[in-house]
């Protein structure tokens, strides 16, 4: 089975810009050749493109969903990208641009799968809605969208939604919630895994436990990572990052797991904010990251 790579030069729904450079980012730092001494057969599918927005509505400044035109165009673009990729039956690996663009992957995965597993690991939920968020970012929404909240114009992405369920959602990884995140984690029932319960439990009892509900009557398991989980110390070119995160080996070994678990059928990787320019670190731990995904062993 082959793994497509499709790259989203996008970081119009994050606040600060920069994640447009993610991709090539992530090429240079050397996935290509990863992918090559892991003898996985691969595809690029290069930069993804899209129309222009024609409103600029989203110019306004207080709005509570930022640039929320281009976010649609984008999103709707790449819901057209990854479900080609599944119909060709490869595995597609998508690389952010910011988080926002989780919408439309799921969008494109959600046409094929109907009972699709996610397992979002990042410092923040990403459930926000326009009502809750304290910043208008949609990056902070797509996972809520995602689920079906919000504006409807981000849930029907495709022209459907929801696209998953809060039964076969895990979070993973998190340390900041705003308060109308809590509250929709509570009534949904989303499992969460806290940066508390890593501590307390372990990766490898907590990934365990992970792969469980997000396989458990599902026909499909994405991953969500947002590499803005790691601590700064090991990834600081990302554009919200905050202490306490996953450590290097942590991160390692949950992707080593779930390789293991054999359940994931799609990934992406987002927020690498290369602007930043404090070097290739974070780039090249994303490279990493990868490897230990799609199989890469210390011994
Ligand atoms: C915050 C930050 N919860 C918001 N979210 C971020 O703006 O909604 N997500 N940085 O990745
Ligand atoms: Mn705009
Ligand atoms: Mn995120
Ligand atoms: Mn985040």
């Amino acid at each position: 089975n082959s793994i497509t790579l499709l790259g989203v030069p996008f970081d119009l729904g994050a606040g600060r810009r920069g994640a447009c450079g993610g991709p090539e980012a992530i090429m240079q730092a050397g996935l290509p050749e990863k992918l090559q001494r892991l003898g996985i057969p691969w595809n690029d599918a290069g930069l993804l493109t899209w129309p222009e927005p024609q409103l600029e509505q989203d110019a306004l400044p207080l709005t509570a969903l930022k640039h929320l035109h281009d976010v649609l165009a984008l999103n709707e673009a790449l819901h057209a990208g990854v479900s080609r990729i599944v119909q060709q039956g490869s595995f597609p690996l998508v690389l952010g641009g910011d988080h926002s663009i989780a919408i439309g992957t799921l969008a494109g995965l959600a046409s094929h799968y109907s009972r699709l597993g996610v397992i979002w690991i990042d410092t923040h939920s990403d459930l926000n809605t326009p009502d809750t968020t304290p910043s208008g970012n949609i990056h902070g929404m797509a996972l809520a969208a995602s689920l079906g909240q919000g504006d409807e114009r981000l849930t029907r992405i495709g022209g459907f939604g929801p696209k998953i369920r809060p039964e076969h959602t895990v979070l993973l990884g998190v340390r900041d919630l705003d308060p109308g995140e809590k509250t929709c984690i509570k009534a949904q029932g989303i499992t969460c895994f806290t940066m508390h319960d890593i501590d307390r439990r372990g990766m490898s009892s907590v990934m365990e436990e992970a792969v469980q509900v997000a396989g458990k009557g599902t026909d499909g398991v994405h991953l969500s990572f947002d590499i803005d989980s790691l601590d700064p110390a090991e990834a600081p070119d990302t554009g919200t990052p905050l202490k306490g995160g996953l450590s290097y080996r942590e991160a390692h070994l949950a992707l080593e797991l779930l390789h293991e678990s054999g359940i994931v059928t799609s990934a992406e990787l987002v927020e690498v904010n290369p602007s930043l320019d404090t070097g290739q670190k974070t780039a090249q731990l994303a490279v990493e990251l990868i490897g230990s995904l799609l199989g890469e062993q210390i011994l």
